[in-house]
Parts: structure tokens; C-alpha cells; sequence
């Protein structure tokens, strides 16, 4: 591995886009052992009900229901929803999102995405709304709110429903109002790679209290009891270990949330003069969920294109991400779908970069990666621009 001047090292082991937070493994343990005693494994336990009613407190939703994954979570919420036809969206979010709106059976049509705050634009959808939509999803891509009171307007006054994705939002607020207020539903993933998670599992947040039995037959095969299956219904459940996991993760959440707060703040205070770079910081009135640090490259700027400072970063076991490229309209299950203009989605596939974020990455580890970027550019801007991807001959 090549050794960076400037006295920082690479690193031993590969650094991740991101690690989960584990509370201590005993505490765990001891629940298991209850779940071991019980042997009541899944299908809504006294795990699961806890963990629904201590989640739906911490986000400050009237209600909440569990489910296995985000993906099928947000399925079912269309389909409880009985949503047909077209659904406006994003291209710049990760493939679950589109891919729950075409398994539930609806069409998905692509918005232009705010260049600021890189969620989808209202103004893109009120172009896109036509006979066939009948609903906007909006995602709060990495924890961003989508400007969620000017998409209300829109859908009240064409009738459409309106469901958020809220993948990365654990915990944002908006001007002091929970993120998963907004619309007809809120998914939640709470997958290993989300600050709070269950290991795989999914949340979905309404107001709409007759919703309530309807998302539990969905999770739960139709069943309403022994002798009646009353609708198409499929298997969602969240089960009694995981819900334990997410009971203990819940309990360490201050903690990882206070040293991921330290992680981000190291990469903006190393970061906020590095030419071409932009850290993406969210707006006023909004609090961080502290899911991704994302980073935006400029390469005219940086000396040295987004691909190639990936490539470059790898080479001394940090692993980034390029989320979310490519765009979901880009992959060809969805190349046929109605679309607007993609132009702010289009560049910031081709700039953002997700750096590694978690809370046992420390201080120490933020501040060694943003040395790297920082003598990278360094060396890039005294060197002719290089479009590709770095090479080793390049960095050393
Ligand atoms: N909507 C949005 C906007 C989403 O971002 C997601 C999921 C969903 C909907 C769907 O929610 P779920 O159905 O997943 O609940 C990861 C996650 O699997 C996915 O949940 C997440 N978004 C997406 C943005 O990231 P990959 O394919 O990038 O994961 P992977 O396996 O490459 O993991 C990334 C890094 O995390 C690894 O390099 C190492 C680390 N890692 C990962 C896992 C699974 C660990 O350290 N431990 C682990 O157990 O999708």
C-alpha cells in the first residue's frame, strides 16, 4: 500500500462507508435468553409490541407499525394506500425506493431533484403531474427533508396522496416537527447501515388511525383470524430477535449519535476550506439525523474528478460510496418511464461521495481521511486535471 507524505497513514484495515452500532453484547444476550425461555420467535411478540411503542414515542408519530425491511414497508404503504397508475419520484435515491413503487404495482415517473437540498423539486413535479398520477413520494435523501410543505400543497390540490421515504431520516425534525408527520405515511429503514436499526426491519409512521388494521393484515398474510384470510396479504413481519436487537440499539442511541455528532464535525472543520469540496450540511430549522457525511466534488475545483478520488481513497482501505449513482432512471427496468428534465440529478450523481460515517470511526479516523482528500488536492491542483480514476503511480 502506498505511503501518503504528510505523515498520515493508511489505514491497516478497510474503513466502510459505515459499521452499525452495537450495544453490549450480554444486554442482548439477556433478552434472548427471555425470547429462549418464551420461545415466542416472531409474529408479534412482546419484543416486537415494545420496540413498535418505544419507537413510535422516540420519533413523536401517533402510530407506527413494524415490518420486516424498508423495501417492503414502503410497498405495502402504497398498497394499503391504493395507489394505481403513475407515481412521481426521484432518480437520485437508492434502488428501493423505485423498485417498491413498480412491485406495488404502479408506474414510477422521474422528478428533477433541488440542487440544493438534492430531494426531489416541487417545481419538477407540478410539470409532471398529468392524468394518470396518482401519487408523490418524496425521499429525505440522507436525512434532508424534501421541502415537505410545498409538496402538501401540491398533492391537497390535485388530490394525490402523498408518501415519504424516510430511509435516512431517523430522528430529523423539521422547524421542531418529527420528520414522519408529513403526508399519508413515513417508511423508516432501520437496516444494519441506519444509525438505529434491527438489523434488517422497517418502520411505517401514519395519522390515519383506520389505516392501522389494514397495514397489519398486509404484514401478516391477510389473516384477520383462524377461520377468515380477507385480503392479498404477504409476509412482512418483524420477528421477536430482531425487535430485541432494536430494543438494546434504541437504549445506546445518545451515545452513537453524540460520537457520530464529533465524526462530522471533524470532516466539516478539515473540509470546509478544501478547494472544489463541499460538504453537504442540512438547512436551518433542521436538525441532522447523522446518517452520511456526504461530500460534493467539484473537479474543476478539486483537481482530480469524484471517480477518481474514490478510487484514490481505496487504495489506503477507505472505502466510500458513490450514493446514489447511478440514478434510478438510468437502470434499464425503468429506462422506458415518463421523466422531466434530469439535469440537477444527472450532475449530482457524478459529484456526490459518501464518506465514512459511524461512531467508532472517532475524531482520529474523520480527521485521517480528510487529510487524505486534503493532499490529494494538494497534489491534484499542482498536477494537469486528471479526469479518470487515480492510479498508484499517481498518488504516491
Ligand atoms: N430507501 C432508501 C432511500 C434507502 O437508502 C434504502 C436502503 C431503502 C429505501 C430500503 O431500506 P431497507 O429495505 O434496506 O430497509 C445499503 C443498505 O443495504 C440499504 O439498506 C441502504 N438503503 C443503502 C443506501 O445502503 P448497500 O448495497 O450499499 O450495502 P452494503 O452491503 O454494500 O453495505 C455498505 C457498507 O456497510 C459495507 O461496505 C460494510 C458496512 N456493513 C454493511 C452491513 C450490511 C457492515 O459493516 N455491516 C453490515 O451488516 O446497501
Amino acid at each position: 500500500m502506498s505511503a501518503i507524505p504528510g505523515g498520515i497513514e493508511p489505514f491497516a484495515e478497510p474503513v466502510y462507508v459505515t459499521r452499525p452500532f452495537l450495544p453490549p453484547f450480554e444486554r442482548v444476550q439477556s433478552r434472548l435468553a427471555d425470547i429462549w425461555a418464551s420461545r415466542r420467535l416472531s409474529n408479534m411478540g412482546p419484543q416486537h409490541d415494545r420496540l413498535q411503542a418505544e419507537l413510535a414515542a422516540h420519533l413523536g408519530v401517533p402510530d407506527l407499525r413494524l415490518f420486516s425491511n424498508g423495501t417492503l414497508a414502503l410497498q405495502i404503504a402504497l398498497m394499503t394506500l391504493g395507489i394505481r397508475g403513475e407515481v412521481l419520484t426521484t432518480p437520485f435515491t437508492f434502488s428501493a425506493t423505485v423498485h417498491a413503487i413498480a412491485l406495488s404495482g404502479a408506474r414510477p415517473v422521474f422528478c428533477d431533484i433541488d440542487p440544493e437540498t438534492l430531494c426531489i423539486d416541487p417545481r419538477s413535479v407540478e410539470r409532471m403531474i398529468g392524468d394518470d398520477v396518482a401519487a408523490v413520494l418524496g425521499v429525505h435523501v440522507y436525512g434532508t427533508p424534501c421541502d415537505v410543505d410545498a409538496l402538501t400543497r401540491i398533492a391537497d390540490a390535485h388530490h394525490l396522496k402523498l408518501v415519504f421515504d424516510a430511509a435516512h431520516a431517523f430522528g430529523t425534525t423539521v422547524q421542531g416537527r418529527p420528520i414522519g408527520l408529513f403526508g399519508d405515511m413515513t417508511m423508516f429503514s432501520f437496516h444494519a447501515t441506519k444509525l438505529f436499526h434491527t438489523a434488517e426491519g422497517g418502520g411505517l409512521a401514519f395519522a390515519d388511525a383506520t389505516l392501522s388494521h389494514k397495514l397489519e393484515l398486509m404484514r401478516n398474510f391477510g389473516i384477520e383470524n383462524e377461520d377468515e384470510v380477507v385480503l392479498v396479504g404477504t409476509n412482512a413481519k418483524l420477528n421477536e430477535i430482531q425487535a430485541a436487537i432494536g430494543l438494546e440499539v434504541l437504549g445506546g442511541l445518545e451515545g452513537e449519535r453524540s460520537r457520530r455528532s464529533a465524526v462530522k464535525a471533524a470532516y466539516v472543520r478539515m473540509l470546509e476550506n478544501t478547494p472544489g469540496i463541499r460538504v453537504v450540511q442540512q438547512g436551518a430549522g433542521v436538525s441532522d439525523s447523522l446518517q452520511y457525511v456526504v461530500i460534493r466534488v467539484d473537479e474543476a475545483g478539486f483537481g482530480m474528478s469524484r471517480d477518481g478520488l474514490w478510487a484514490a481513497l481505496k487504495q489506503w482501505n477507505v472505502f466510500t460510496r458513490r450514493y446514489f449513482y447511478p440514478l434510478c432512471s438510468d437502470y434499464p427496468s425503468y429506462m422506458a418511464c415518463r421523466r422531466d428534465r434530469l439535469e440537477h440529478a444527472e450532475r449530482a450523481a457524478q459529484e456526490v461521495l459518501c464518506l465514512p460515517m459511524f461512531g467508532d470511526l472517532g475524531v482520529e479516523g474523520a480527521e485521517r481521511i480528510a487529510g487524505m482528500i486534503n493532499y490529494l488536492c494538494r497534489r491534484s491542483c499542482g498536477l494537469p486535471r486528471q479526469a479518470g480514476a487515480a492510479t498508484d503511480s499517481s498518488i504516491a
